[in-house]
């Protein structure tokens, strides 16, 4: 679009993206002491000193050396930042930067950044096209932005961040109906179209979807509840063979978070501890209970296009639209997104994020987890480095879709794929249930 030809606007939306996602990081790692800064809080993440200079060496990688080829300022630190080296439980024993490093570091980089961009171009190779390279490494810092925000969940002791509660559910919450129906036929699903779509949203293409039908909003802590308090835990006909031993295995009985108190149940979050909300998304819910759960309810998880038709198809044009509202960009009354709030909003929440069916928090409050396992679309290209998607796919992850409160607007739309092993619970993840609306075949 016109957005692509005015090179002072590109440079403009990629210093306001880079900006705001440092922020982010500033505040989620000066809110805390250096000591938590270099602990491990949990074995599944990486100290939050490691995210702060991998992000840094990240955009030192791409933007300062690749777009700017400029001289490398740190090449002897690439390997201890490099994901695939060294997993995550195994960081904290690296020679990581001291934290005033890193933030010098990460300091330094972006100011050479700055200076890269005033003389960029914004075409000419794909890197460079509408600002992908900026856009990307935005999009980078935002993701390890909420991996640092679940660290944040998992850490012990007092709290260190705080925000202001989501709005109320509106007045029209309790009048939903529970579930949609969103009719068949063709869609296409993920883009060609959107500048800053990272590789897997990527090419789009034609899908055929059957009728089905859709929840009108997550399921909430207070459903869940019920399917524990019906013996969810314990029943074996409501899970895949794997999600049934690591139930058995860690005596799973509620997500994860969650403890029992008298009849009820209480939850820690972000160093507070509270009772659990029954109108709430509910969170912290591996792929295998949401699945589980959705057995228990005569349900299933829907698929990822079924997820992404509901959200992006447009049953008056026929065309997929960027985000179920429409095709602008997310503003706070659309979606509950970049942690300006520390949970999800009641159910039923943002009704003018609602799709044309109807269908409420497809984008925001909680990932959602699909049926489906991550896979490439047909004609799909590694772009820039096969390590972003492509050696992902096959089957060992499944789909989350819609982003959480905890994702920047960057780094979310309705192509927006993320993936996750199924047995992962730290992550900001619930799910909406669906079930078939053709008669069943015999
Ligand atoms: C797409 C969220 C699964 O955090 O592992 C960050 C994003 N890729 N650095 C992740 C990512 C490289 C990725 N997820
Ligand atoms: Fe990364």
């Amino acid at each position: 679009g016109a957005d692509g030809i005015d090179p002072e606007h590109q440079r403009r939306r990629a210093v306001e993206v880079l900006t705001a996602a440092r922020s982010r990081t500033a505040a989620l790692t000066t809110c805390v002491d250096d000591h938590d800064l270099t602990a491990q809080h949990s074995p599944l993440m990486s100290p939050l000193v490691w995210d702060l200079a991998h992000i840094a060496n990240q955009e030192e990688q791409w933007l300062l050396r690749t777009v700017g080829r400029r001289a490398a300022i740190r090449p002897d630190i690439d390997p201890i930042y490099d994901a695939f080296e060294h997993p995550r439980a195994d960081r904290p024993g690296l020679p990581l930067l001291p934290p005033g490093e890193a933030r010098g570091y990460a300091a330094e980089v972006r100011g050479r950044v700055l200076d890269v961009l005033e003389g960029a171009r914004f075409t000419g190779t794909p890197l460079l096209e509408a600002g992908f390279a900026f856009g990307m490494i935005a999009q980078h810092e935002q993701q390890h932005d909420e991996t640092m925000l679940i660290t944040h969940q998992l850490r012990r002791g007092p709290a260190a961040l705080s925000a202001p509660p989501p709005p109320p559910a509106p007045v029209d919450a309790a009048l939903l109906p529970a579930e949609v129906l969103i009719p068949g036929g063709p869609f296409t699903m993920g883009t060609d179209t959107e500048p800053w779509a990272l590789d897997n949203e990527r090419p789009a293409h034609q899908v055929e979807v059957a009728p089905f039908f859709l929840d009108t909003v997550p399921v909430t802590c207070g459903a869940y509840q019920r399917f524990i308090e019906d013996g969810g835990y314990h029943d074996e006909r409501w899970w895949e063979p794997r999600g049934w031993a690591m139930v058995r295995e860690h005596r799973l009985e509620a997500p994860l978070f969650w403890s029992r108190e008298g009849n009820g149940w209480i939850r820690r979050r972000f160093g507070v501890t509270e009772p659990v909300p029954a109108d709430e998304p509910a969170l912290h819910v591996s792929w295998y209970e949401a699945d589980a759960y959705a057995r228990w309810a005569g349900r299933r998880l829907p698929t990822e296009a079924e997820w992404e038709k509901a959200a992006r198809h447009d049953p008056a044009t026929g065309r997929s639209r960027r985000f179920p509202w429409g095709d602008a960009e997310p503003s706070p009354d659309h979606a509950n997104l970049g942690q300006r709030h520390l949970r999800p909003a009641p159910a039923g929440g943002y009704p003018a994020g609602a799709s044309p069916h109807g269908v409420r928090q497809l984008i925001g409050d909680v990932w959602e987890w699909t049926a489906g396992d991550f896979l490439p679309y047909p004609g799909f290209r590694a772009f820039p480095y096969r390590e972003y998607s492509e050696v992902f796919f096959g089957g060992d992850y499944k789909v989350l879709r819609g982003g959480s409160f905890a994702v920047d607007p960057v780094a979310c739309r309705g192509t927006f794929r993320n993936w996750d092993h199924p047995v992962r619970r730290q992550i900001f993840a619930g799910f909406r249930t669906a079930r078939d609306a053709a008669p069943e075949r015999t």
